[in-house]
């Protein structure tokens, strides 16, 4: 079977130095250059950016010079043979941000943020996509009484509102992610995107990007996180990963943790169809920090090969046999003929 009908994205952070909150970096930080060079070399075609992996110190700049800068790393993708899959403001690297973006409770702060999205729309055209991504990373509070989480959720709307009039073809993906940076997010399932999708002007531009280790952190099954934003035709991306259990954010290679799980996700693509919508297949993985620099991006082509192998455990599955034993009400045998499947037995 070829691999070729799902395309494999990843972003440059996803190439990364080995730092955890309590150490230094373990590897030599690699250029941008370098990191593109072995996107190819492992099946991917899709860049995912943030704003100022694109254009580095983006706030030192101005709006043309961002444009003018974006343009040249269009062409720099150009001639690796690269697409951008989406840019996403990286407001939660910025000391502005401190207290949320677009739920700050500093109205000046809302408004900037809202101008670095509709600039990120901007930059998303010229690299050549048409998507921006909003992980509402600091949209949220350490404690409940900092903020008033009514007028926040209105608050959300507004910026996604404002970014839909900037740019009238934009689609926005929302990342849901329940905690970390903070105590606990606005958007913490697919469930609140949508939501909030629906009560803006134009909910068919604003999906969602589900990440399979965000999902488990709120104690949903990813693969329902999928399957919701599935039936409302608005799943514009995922970053599949995995996670053990409730700690932080993991970001581990897709189905180390958990491979019924991993295989679960999978079924759901390949029940919507997934792959002939053209939407990416996003890698949200991070190298364990014992890796050395030489074998330091094994865990991004561990992951594609254990999508694509499960891709392959979903089309052999013996459907006759599972529809038999759900007619039956027969899930233990169930179960058992999907673990069988999965051990090759
Ligand atoms: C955090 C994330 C983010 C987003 C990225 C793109 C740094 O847990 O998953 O990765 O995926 O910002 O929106
Ligand atoms: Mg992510």
């Amino acid at each position: 079977m070829s691999s070729n009908d799902y395309r494999f994205s990843f972003g440059p952070w996803n190439i990364s130095e080995g730092a955890d909150p309590f150490g230094p970096n373990v590897r030599p930080s690699i250029s941008f250059a370098d990191k593109l060079t072995r996107y190819k070399e492992m099946g991917f075609d899709g860049v995912q950016f943030h704003d100022d992996d694109a254009v580095p110190d983006i706030l030192s700049k101005s709006h043309s010079q961002v444009m003018a800068e974006s343009r040249e790393m269009k062409k720099v993708l150009d001639d690796a043979g690269l697409v951008a899959e989406f840019s996403a403001p990286r407001f939660w690297e910025d000391n502005d941000g401190i207290d949320g973006s677009f739920t700050a409770n500093d109205p000046a702060v809302r408004q900037r943020a809202i101008d670095r999205a509709k600039q990120c729309c901007d930059q998303a055209h010229e690299l050549g996509s048409n998507m921006i991504v909003l992980w509402f990373a600091r949209e949220g509070t350490y404690i409940r009484e900092a903020k008033n989480a009514i007028a926040a959720y209105d608050q959300l709307v507004e910026a996604l509102d404002a970014i839909l009039d900037h740019d009238p073809t934009i689609e926005i993906a929302i990342e849901p992610k329940p905690n970390e940076p903070m105590d606990h997010n606005y958007a913490p399932s697919i469930g609140h995107a949508l939501a909030l999708s629906h009560r803006t002007k134009d909910p068919s531009r604003v999906g969602g990007l589900i990440e399979s280790a965000h999902a488990i952190l709120a104690g949903f099954d990813p693969s329902d996180e999928m399957a919701f934003a599935l039936a409302e035709n608005k799943l514009f991306s995922v970053h599949l990963n995995d996670q053990n259990g409730l700690k932080y954010d993991q970001d581990k290679s897709f189905g180390g943790a958990n491979l019924r799980m991993a295989f679960n996700q999978v079924r759901i693509l390949e029940k919507a169809n997934y792959a002939a919508t053209g939407r990416w297949v996003g890698l949200d993985v991070k190298a364990m920090r014992t890796q050395k620099a030489e074998v330091a991006d094994l865990h991004l082509l561990n992951s594609h090969k254990i999508f694509m192998n499960l891709v392959e455990k979903v089309r052999t599955f013996d459907t006759e046999a599972e529809a038999k034993l759900i007619a039956d009400r027969n899930y233990e045998a169930l179960e058992m003929l999907v673990l069988d499947h999965l051990m090759g037995c």
